[in-house]
Parts: structure tokens; sequence; C-alpha cells
């Protein structure tokens, strides 16, 4: 296992995480490139108290083109005893050149085409969770799905729910997180679409059919959620549970065993209104609204987006969209996530932010106004996601990780409606900002799934950009999506795959890597975490020694190590997440 960690290590060149000679200083970068354009700073990381006066640049023959430039010391960081950033932005000839500091050098790119094809490059991963028919095997995996549970007259019923995306490294799935994933990637099409190209078909396999890949991959995820809902009163929200953690398996051989027989039928939970859980552990579900607001947003969307190739399509859309909405009208509160032999489940606690884009997403699928004031009703009762200037927050508490519906509100709004929208994203913008005072010029919180709180920061802040033109956190926007792309302590991109050639997780907590060694392309990591939870946590331990363990002394940690759960498993709502920003920044669209 350690010969094939490093041995794939060491064929990068300029990427090795930690060499054995005296090295205290590594400069961190964005891997994938910078824009021309755009700002541009590297992050010198000190395992010592070392002072940096100032840098170069050079070209490749070594001939310096910017510099020598003052270094900013900001202090320490994590295991980075003292950091300094590297600024330099004003270089705006495209090319690859060496950023030199105290000793370490570190190879960058500057090129207009930093993002092409890289919302692209998350699809693959995304294909890879699909359930239903599988690109990996395919065929068809998890046949059976699935019969009601904790239902008053339907329990044990079957009811047809094949489809949708497992959720990570596990095969649970979700109406939550898979909802945001489709309603995000519809979005991303809609305001980027020349991002986004043509080369698998409509089930996964390459081969161009004449549809974009996201939106075949969207077309996926609203294929499972019209199954599961269905219209009418019952609405699902989960399909299997973490009885699926018995057994690491190949999702086409999952052993899990509900009671069904092994790899039989697994369980699905509809919204009850109430706490849930069959054994021990419950959640605190209040209602329906968290979830009812998300599927009115992802179809109501989809309507739109599929109204002219599609039309009898979108007209389901709609009119599942309003049901769903309704039905969220009705029952204020919570879906959770149910848990079940143990203790884990996502606790979220807002739904006004999931109306609010329910409502806003409403207003474009049906032309109908008076959507737009129910969803600044909603709006104006959270009007900043609540993890944004806090130290921690629980488990997916705060979902989804930035509140889409203050700029789909903003799109139809009037001037003064577009000023409280911008407002309330600055508000939660400058909390971050104001805790961001350190060299990577970080404000987030470092709670599980850190990696999403950095690209939904990045994405409000380039989404506040865009409807204001105030550039006020623009440099804490292209930190935040540098540090996804190397520029963190460990100098490790958190997208698997990214750049190609790049320094990514070689051991993601995945069974396909671990036991096929399969690369899982394009997905983005839980990321980094505080010590404490990494230390709390179930169920953890390294299964080898910790390459990045010099870089692991500080207050978070992150292990490219199959048995960490906590930091190095891919997921695959962070990363549908991405797709906006990914698309965002990509020169074609411009
Ligand atoms: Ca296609
Ligand atoms: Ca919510």
């Amino acid at each position: 296992m350690l010969l094939r960690h490093y041995g794939m290590a060491l064929a990068v060149a300029g990427a090795i995480p930690f060499s054995t000679h005296a090295q205290r200083t590594f400069i961190r970068v964005n891997q994938l490139g910078y824009l021309p354009l755009e700002p541009k700073t590297a992050v010198a990381c000190s395992l010592d108290s070392t002072s940096i006066k100032s840098f170069t640049v050079q070209d490749v023959n070594g001939h310096v083109v910017f510099g020598p430039a003052k270094a900013q010391a900001f202090g320490s960081f994590a295991s980075c005893a003292s950091t300094h950033r590297l600024n330099f932005s004003q270089l705006r000839k495209p090319g690859r050149y060496t950023v030199v500091a105290g000793g370490a050098s570190t190879s960058i790119v500057i090129t207009s085409k930093t993002y092409d094809g890289a919302a692209d490059t998350l699809l693959a991963y995304m294909r890879q969770q699909r359930s239903g028919f599988n690109t990996l095997v395919k065929d068809s995996i998890h046949k059976y799905d699935g019969r009601i549970v904790d239902h008053p007259t339907r329990t044990n019923e079957f009811i047809n729910v094949s489809g949708g995306w497992a959720d990570a490294s596990d095969y649970l799935q979700y109406v939550t997180t898979s909802a945001n994933a489709t309603f995000v990637m519809l979005m991303a099409y809609r305001d980027n679409p020349k991002a986004f190209g043509d080369r698998f078909d409509a089930r996964g396999l390459p081969g161009a059919n004449g549809v974009p890949d996201i939106l075949d991959e969207a077309k996926h995820g609203l294929d499972w959620l019209l199954r599961m809902y269905p219209g009418g009163e019952d609405m699902f929200n989960q399909l299997a549970d973490d009885r699926d953690h018995m057994y690491f398996d190949f999702p086409w051989r999952d052993s899990s065993d509900y009671g069904w027989g092994k790899g039989k039928e697994r369980p699905v939970y509809p919204c009850t209104g109430k706490p849930q859980g069959l054994f021990t552990a419950k959640n605190r579900s209040t209602g329906y609204a968290s979830t009812a607001g998300k599927y009115a947003s992802a179809f109501g969307i989809a309507a739109v987006v599929f109204r002219k190739s599609d039309p009898p399509f979108a007209k389901l859309l709609r009119e599942r969209a309003l049901a769903a909405y309704r039905l969220g009208r009705q029952h204020p509160g919570v879906c959770q996530t149910a848990p079940a032999r143990s203790p884990y489940f996502y606790e979220e606690d807002n739904w006004h932010d999931d109306m609010e884009l329910g409502a806003a997403s409403l207003v474009d699928a049906t032309g109908e106004l008076h959507f737009l004031g129910d969803a600044l009703l909603h709006a104006r009762n959270e009007p900043v996601t609540p993890w944004m200037g806090k130290d921690t927050a629980n488990h997916y508490q705060w979902y989804p990780w930035h509140n889409n519906g203050h700029y789909e509100v903003w799109r139809n709004g009037t001037a003064g409606e577009k000023a409280q929208m911008a407002a309330f994203y600055r508000r939660g913008l400058a909390a971050v900002a104001a805790r961001a005072n350190n060299g990577f010029r970080v404000g987030i919180p470092f709670i599980w799934c850190s990696s999403n709180l950095m690209a939904s920061f990045a994405t409000q802040a380039y989404l506040y950009r865009k409807m204001t033109g105030d550039n006020r956190f623009r440099e804490y926007e292209a930190s935040a999506l540098d540090w996804l792309l190397g520029a963190n302590p460990w100098g490790v991109s958190m997208i698997i795959g990214l750049p190609a050639k790049g320094n990514f997780a070689r051991d993601p907590h995945a069974v396909i890597t671990s036991k096929m060694g399969y690369q899982l392309t394009g997905g983005m990591l839980d990321g980094p975490v505080y010590r404490s939870i990494y230390q709390h946590l179930k169920g953890i331990s390294l299964h080898n020694p910790d390459e990045y363990e010099p870089f692991n002394t500080g207050f978070i940690v992150y292990h490219d190590d199959v048995g960490d759960y906590s930091t190095n498993e891919p997921i695959m709502d962070g990363t549908a997440n991405l797709t906006y920003l990914f698309a965002a920044m990509d020169r074609s669209n411009h």
C-alpha cells in the first residue's frame, strides 16, 4: 500500500507532499492554474518561524519576469508556523512559471483556459455515483429499490424508486442532497451553458447524444426525484439507511440486509413531520418544508430549462413543483434524514432557505409573480446562512451551504428587492471574511465537509460580485477556490483528478479505489476538519503511515487515507455544488 502511495506521488514533478531532506518552506498554489485577469496569489507555508522578505516569479528559462516583490507575512496558521502571501496578480501574460521564495519553488500556469472543461470533469464522479444503470458495470444496481417504512398505512409496500445517486462512498440516497445537486447543475447550465460539452449519453456511457452532459446528469436526478415524490400527499425523503455501513462492498454487490434479504429491497422513508428512526437513534424532524422546498426548486428550474426541448416533461415538472411547494406550505419545519443503527444523521435545522428557493423557482416556472412575495418573506426569515461567521455547526445543520434563493429572488426582484438580497449575501460574506485574517485568507469553520463550505462561500461571493459589481470580497473568493485546488497547508487538490497531473488524493475512503485501484475522477473530498472532530468520530483509524504528518500538527487535519472518512471521502452533493462556480470561471462563457 505504502509503495503504491509514494510511487504515485513521486511521479508528479514538484508535487511531492513532503521530502525527507530538511525542507521547511512549501509554496502552495492553485494547481489547476490562474486566470490572466483575476487575482493570483501563492501561499508560502513554513514549518518554522522563517521570515521571507520577497519572492520572484521566473519563466521556464529561469528569467525573473515578476519581482522581487514583497512577501506579505501573516503569522501562523494550522501546521504552518509562519505564512506569507505571494501576490503576483499583476503578472498577466499567459505561460508556465515558477514561484520562488524562501529557498522553495513551485511551478504554476497562467492561462485563460484554466477552468475549461473543469465542470465537466466533476460530472465524471456524478456518473460513477449513479444508482439504477451504473456506467462502471454497465448494468443496473440496487434493482429492488425499495419498500416503504415508517408510514401509517403503507409500510412494507413496494415502490419503484430506482435511480439517483449514492450520497458518498456508502450507498445511502437522500432527497435533500440529491435535489440540491440537481438544482445547482441546472442553475450552472442555465447561467453558463457554454461551459459544458456533450461526450456522454443519457445512461452516462461514452458517446454524444445531442444533449449537454450536465443535462443528462440533471435528468438522471430528476427521474429519481419524480419517483420519490410521485405527487399527492406522500413525499419520500430517503432511500436506504446506515445499516448500509455494515459492509464496505462494491455498489453492485451491496450485501446490506434490511430484513428482506441480502442485497434485496432497501427502505424508503417518507417525511412524517415527526422525529424519525426505526431503532434507538431519532432525528428531530418537525415538518416537510426543507425537503418540499428542495423538490419545488429542482422541479421548478427544470421546468424552465426543459421548456423548449421537451414541453410535456416541462409541464409535468411544473405541476410537480407546485404540488411539492403546496405540501411544504402545509407542513412547515424540517424533514431530516433518518438514522438507523448509528447516531449520525443530517441535522438540517433550516427550511425558510428551501422554501425561498422553491418559491423563487416557481416565479420563472409559472410566470406568477405572487411566488416572489412568498420568496421574499422566507428570505427575510433567514437573511444569512447561519454557519457564516460561526466557529462550528452540527452536521449539515445549515443546508444548503449557501442560499441560492437570494440570487433567484434578485433575478426577478425590483431595484429595492435586489439591493436587499445583495445586502443579505454581503452580511454572510463579511462575517466569514472577518475570520479570514490568515495567510490562506480562509474564514470558514472546519466542521465536517469543510470543502462544501469553501465552495459555497466562493460561490456566494461570485454571485454577490455578479449582482453588484462590488469587488470587496474578490480576494477571499479567489482564495477559497485556490484552497480547493491546492493552496492549503497540505498542497492537496480537494478534487480528485484536478488537475490530471496534480497532487490529489490517491487513497480516498471509497471501496472501488481501495479494492480496484479505480480513480474517482472529479469527486470533491470532504476536506480538512478540526482535530477534535477527527479524534471523536467513531471507527476512524489510519491504515497507512501519514505522508502528510508534518502538516497535521495544527488545529485542522487532513489524511490521504482510506481509513479517514472524515476528511478523505468524496461527496456527491459537494461535487455537484461546485459545477456552478467552475462553469462560471470557464472563459468560454465570456
Ligand atoms: Ca450528452
Ligand atoms: Ca435548509
